[in-house]
């Protein structure tokens, strides 16, 4: 297992529309443990393979609170096969995006497909933070970013800050 640098905007790696898995190998399984080492130490609540510079269609969630058991999720191809009509907001943060918390509405519930990693197929329905956090990762996936669904005033004034640090970061 190896801990993977997380891109940060402005990456345009980022904005990839990742391509489905059409085989779980040894490299799959390898790319998820580390994605699981990479956000435990981050430590986030998700991540989207994209994000270690990896444009497939898988992304790993762990929702367990501080004092409770891990509990590790890996979800391949991921598909939203059904969304509330009802949406909620919730404060995001993004590993990507350290630092930038804002609000994004979305739809309070969906249903969500997708392999595991022995390539069986589930479904799930999805409420709360799980499914805030599922839409989050699955824009990953499209290159979608949570900065997308807020004002363009805010969006930009992010974008500019991170293009300022990132042209300090190269001297
Ligand atoms: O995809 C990512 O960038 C990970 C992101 C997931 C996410 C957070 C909030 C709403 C939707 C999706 C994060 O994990 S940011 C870090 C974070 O939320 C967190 C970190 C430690 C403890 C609790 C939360
Ligand atoms: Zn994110």
């Amino acid at each position: 297992m190896a801990l993977r640098d997380i891109l940060i905007l402005p990456d345009k790696h980022l904005r990839l529309v990742s391509e489905p898995v059409d085989r779980i190998t040894d490299e799959i399984r390898a790319l998820v443990a580390d994605m699981f080492e990479t956000m435990y130490e981050a430590p986030g609540i998700g991540l989207a393979a994209v994000q270690v510079g990896v444009p497939k269609r898988i992304f790993t969630m762990d929702l367990a609170k501080k004092d409770e058991e891990k509990k590790p999720q890996v979800f391949i191809n991921p598909e939203i096969i059904w969304s509330s009509e009802e949406r909620t907001l919730y404060e995001e943060g993004c590993l990507s995006i350290p630092e930038i918390h804002e609000e994004v509405e979305r739809p309070s519930r969906v249903k969500v497909r997708y392999l595991d990693l022995e390539g069986k197929p589930h479904e799930a329905e999805a409420d709360g933070l799980f499914a805030t956090c599922v839409q989050h990762e699955i824009d990953h996936l499209n290159g979608v970013l949570f900065i997308d669904h807020i004002s363009k005033l805010k969006r930009d004034r992010i974008v500019k800050k991170f293009a300022k640090a990132a042209k300090r970061a190269v001297g």
